[in-house]
């Protein structure tokens, strides 16, 4: 079981690399690790359970959050509109995106950041992911709003991107101009 003594803290160097591409079909291994990211997600939106194990609640965790670096994603999250998001995913990518920005007005925050970092980060407002699920089924999926804001936090990972990368430092509170809280898509 994944536990916050697992999750990998700021100022490791695994957050600032490239992940690796995984291999696909995806091994016993990694499919065994990504169900156990996905478990961590949706254990620490337990409350019983966050208490009993002190898990931070979290929307989502990328491997390289575990020392891992490995293209590989877990999220599983409700949004603004209610709908439901659960997924195990191998080498996520953002096939499209929009022009158009959005962002979460409370700003965001990280398992791997013990600290609470303000700041507006821009995000695109729509976008097209293709992975592999921890089925191993190919998948497309069109994302906006809040869904959106949540894969690409975790995509970032991949990429050794943090999410206070993108806070503007001038004016971290002024939103872009051609974004869209993220509670009005
Ligand atoms: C979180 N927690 O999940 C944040 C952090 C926007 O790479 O959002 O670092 F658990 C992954 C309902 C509403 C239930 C909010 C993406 C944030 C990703 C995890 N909590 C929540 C919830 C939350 C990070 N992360 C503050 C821990
Ligand atoms: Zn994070």
């Amino acid at each position: 079981m994944i536990t916050m003594e697992d999750i990998v803290k700021e100022g490791h160097d695994v957050l600032k690399q490239k992940a690796d591409e995984v291999s696909l079909p995806p091994s016993k291994e990694d499919q065994d690790t990504l169900a156990q990211m996905l478990e961590y997600v949706k254990n620490s939106q337990d409350e019983k359970l966050a208490d009993k194990f002190n898990l931070r609640p979290g929307v989502g965790l990328a491997a390289p959050q575990i020392g891992l670096s490995k293209r590989m994603i877990a999220v599983h999250f409700t949004d603004f509109n209610e709908r439901e998001y659960s997924y195990g995913l191998f080498n996520p990518k953002i096939m499209s995106h929009s022009v158009e920005e959005t962002y979460l007005p409370d700003g965001e925050g990280c398992l791997s950041v013990d600290r609470e970092v303000p700041g507006i980060v821009p995000r695109y407002a729509r976008i097209t992911v293709k992975a592999t699920t921890l089925e191993g089924e190919e998948v497309k999926l069109r994302l906006k709003g809040y869904a959106a804001i949540v894969l690409q936090h975790e995509i970032d990972h991949l990429n050794g991107v943090m999410f206070y990368d993108h806070i503007n430092q001038q004016s971290p509170l002024t939103p872009p101009a051609n974004a869209i809280s993220a509670e009005e898509i």
